[in-house]
């Protein structure tokens, strides 16, 4: 089915200043040509822009514009017309049934783009950085994306694809001319050294890539602390509004409430908890049980003590349970009399109810994801979980390769692998014929794109 033409309302829906309704293929501007009405006799030439009526039959639809991009040099390397309609979505919906009783198919939800990829105009790599620049929500995840638009993603991967070829070429010529190289020789010399190289470069990439997910979701951060210490006060502190109800009773938050926040270009997914303690209450019970969940999913915890009082042994119990996570302990009410006598190591004095010292807090929490860990400017980060997963598996092929070489097996078993390894890098770029994965990937955009 990939040469007929497909149509698609391109804009979001609802009310705007302009709609375009879009297609792609080989009829698209002979469809056109059947309801578009321009005072232009000469022939509509590739790139330009032009004026005219959609008509139904007699009936004036709209005066809009037509972009027309002929083939090859288009988004989907086939013919492209746009046509930019008055904003509002009965008249997209009208211009767009034209399209369809005229010859046209409705596109499915990211055909456009899956036939830009098909078509050879991008790779998956770039098909996917698409669909991340327009669900990035803060400037390091937007960068991410292009770093991936750009082909930087694709790039990585051919230059590891390119190691793994220097090994796979020097085996195929000792297998080949088994009389120039010792086998052993080549095994412990070159072999070895070479794919601990491939190995330590894939496990870096790796490591850094933990920081791009993180880029690219958010860092899911749960607020915790025994109740009334200011969590929900801190959550409010934080996101400039009053999300959470905040009282002097104990207990107040029963279930949890979420906020976002952007430090530095990263974004934070916070979560409000229900303070925990030893309760009777059914209700506060089920909230408090969803706090420990929440702690249990956090990558970030933020745990709150009230450092006007002296510490309770509820704070003691979650400052325990709390111990192996990525903890920020904050000691809030700072605008109190201080009645804790314990000291915490790394501990952020504030004030929630002042909006006292959070930049502190913000600083630190750069500290820990941001600064000295990305240098977007520099490297490029893996943040996609499908590349990450080829990227896991390129390594673990490799660790076996490096196994196979370190215990004499014999050479060719270790190529194996490494052929495998370079397999899989390449399902990166979009290597393979799984149509139903190239189906589901592209299912996630939206109609018209
Ligand atoms: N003086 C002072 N009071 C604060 C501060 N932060 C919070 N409070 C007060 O402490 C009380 C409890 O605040 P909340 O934010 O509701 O506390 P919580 O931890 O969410 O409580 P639960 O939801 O019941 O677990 C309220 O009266 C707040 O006004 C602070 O920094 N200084
Ligand atoms: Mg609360």
């Amino acid at each position: 089915m990939q040469n007929d033409t497909i149509a698609a309302i391109s804009t979001a829906p609802g009310i705007g200043a302009i709609s375009i309704v879009r297609m792609s293929g080989e009829d698209a501007l002979p469809i056109l040509e059947k309801f578009f009405h321009s005072s232009r006799q000469d022939p509509f030439e590739s790139h330009t822009i032009r004026y005219g009526k959609i008509k139904d039959d007699d009936q004036l639809i709209d005066e809009v514009l037509v972009s027309y991009f002929k083939a090859p040099k288009t988004f989907t390397q086939e013919d492209i017309v746009e046509i930019n309609t008055h904003g509002g979505t009965y008249i997209a919906e009208r211009v767009l049934a034209l399209c369809l009783s005229n010859g046209a198919r409705l596109a499915e939800n990211g055909e456009f783009t899956e036939r830009a990829f098909l078509n050879g105009r991008i790779d998956l790599t770039e098909a996917e950085s698409v669909l991340d620049l327009i669900e990035s929500r803060s400037e390091l995840s937007l960068k991410l994306a292009t770093q991936g638009l750009e082909g930087k993603i694709r790039n990585l991967t051919e230059s590891l694809r390119n190691q793994l070829l220097d090994v796979i070429a020097q085996i195929e010529v000792n297998i080949d001319y088994p009389e120039y190289d010792d086998v052993q020789e080549l095994t412990q010399n070159v072999l070895i050294p070479k794919t601990e190289a491939l190995k330590s470069h894939l496990t870096k990439i790796l490591d850094q890539a933990v920081y791009g997910q993180l880029i690219k979701d958010g860092i899911s951060t749960a607020i915790v602390g025994r109740p009334n210490v200011g969590k929900s006060s801190l959550l409010n502190a934080l996101i400039n509004e009053e999300k959470a109800i905040v009282t002097d009773i104990q207990g107040t938050t029963r279930d949890t409430v979420e906020g976002r926040l952007n430090i530095g270009g990263i974004t934070l997914n916070l979560i409000d908890t229900a303070g925990i303690r030893d309760t009777a209450d059914h209700v506060e019970k089920i909230g408090i049980e969803k706090s420990v969940q929440a702690i249990e999913k956090a990558r970030l915890v933020l745990l709150v003590i009230d450092q006007s009082q002296p510490l309770t042994v509820d704070d003691k119990k979650l400052i325990s349970l709390t111990e192996n996570k990525e903890r920020i302990i904050i000691l809030n009410k700072d605008d109190l009399p201080k009645k804790l006598t314990d000291d915490f190591k790394d501990a952020i004095p504030i004030s929630s109810l002042l909006k006292k010292n959070l930049d502190a807090l913000e600083s630190k929490i750069h500290r820990m994801y941001v600064s000295g860990h990305l240098d977007t400017k520099e490297s490029v980060f893996l943040s996609n979980a499908r590349h990450i997963g080829k990227f896991k598996e390129a390594l673990s092929l490799v660790n076996s390769a490096l196994d196979t070489a370190q215990n004499g097996y014999p050479v060719d078993m270790i190529e194996m692998d490494l052929k495998e390894a370079w397999l899989r890098l390449g399902e990166v770029m979009g290597e393979v014929s799984d149509t139903a994965l190239i189906d589901t990937l592209f299912s996630q955009f939206c109609l018209g794109k």
